[in-house]
């Protein structure tokens, strides 16, 4: 895909009122840390267009960028962040269900898992999740650089047998250091953008008036919100 223009379009926290957008999206989940913002990156060739952070839960909204005015990707909150509370995790799960559950235009979703470690109880669930709603996952085994060339099958493998995922899911290796598995990732897009549908210009109208970037109440949110990054051309 030759990448023309992207946008942080809208950022929705706790409370938020999810836009209705009428391109295809593609949604990345995952434990927090485990890469979801730096594939974003890696994808759209920038450094720091969404924000990625060695310190954990650092995305704590669900960010929509809109790609080339034709699809969008959406950065989901990471899970199983020890230091929040219990209450805050629950409401980004509910968060995460109410995108996930509502979106009429989610064609995939990407779940991220660290090629170094065996899948948690929760990444399970993710998993589970994703099918028993007839979602299609596909599995992003990220970090890819941080193992020898040697040990990437046994891993996969070990991914594999761990989710017990039958033979038509995909699992893509990739790093965000080298973007190895790049490629693969945007053709994996790529065959799932459909048409666009010819709006009803009422629909065109709600969905303008939801453009807008909301925040909710939550100090924390308004925190990450006022930290967004200009995209920088780099
Ligand atoms: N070596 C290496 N480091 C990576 C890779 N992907 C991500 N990281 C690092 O892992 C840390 C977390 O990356 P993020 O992209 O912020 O993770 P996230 O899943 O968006 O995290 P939350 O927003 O907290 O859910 C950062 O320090 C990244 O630089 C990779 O492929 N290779
Ligand atoms: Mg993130």
């Amino acid at each position: 895909m030759i990448l023309k223009n992207m946008e942080l379009e809208t950022v929705c926290g706790i409370t938020s009122t999810l836009p209705v957008n009428l391109h295809p999206e593609f949604a990345f989940a995952g434990r927090s840390n485990v890469g979801k913002s730096s594939l974003i990156n890696g994808l759209l060739n920038r450094k720091s267009f969404a924000r990625t952070s060695s310190q954990p839960g650092k995305t704590q909204t669900i960010n929509f960028y809109h790609i080339n005015d034709a699809l969008y990707f959406v950065d989901l909150p990471g899970y199983g962040y020890a230091k929040v509370s219990v209450q805050t995790k629950e409401k980004w799960a509910k968060m995460i269900n109410r995108y996930l559950n509502g979106s009429a235009q989610l064609q995939l979703i990407f779940l991220l898992l660290d090629i170094r470690h065996e899948p948690t109880a929760q990444d399970k669930n993710m998993l589970e999740w994703i099918l028993a709603n007839k979602k299609t996952p596909v599995i992003i085994a990220t970090k890819l650089d941080k193992i020898n060339r040697s040990q990437i099958q046994t891993q996969i493998k070990m991914i594999r047998q761990s989710l017990k995922l039958k033979k038509d899911i995909q699992i893509i290796p990739f790093s965000a250091l080298t973007k190895q598995g790049r490629d693969e990732i945007w053709t994996v897009i790529e065959s799932h953008l459909t048409p666009v549908i010819d709006a009803d210009p009422a629909i065109l109208e709600t969905v303008q008036d939801s453009k807008i970037i909301e925040t909710g109440q939550n100090p924390e949110i308004l925190e990450s919100v006022r930290n967004l990054e200009v995209p920088a051309k780099d």
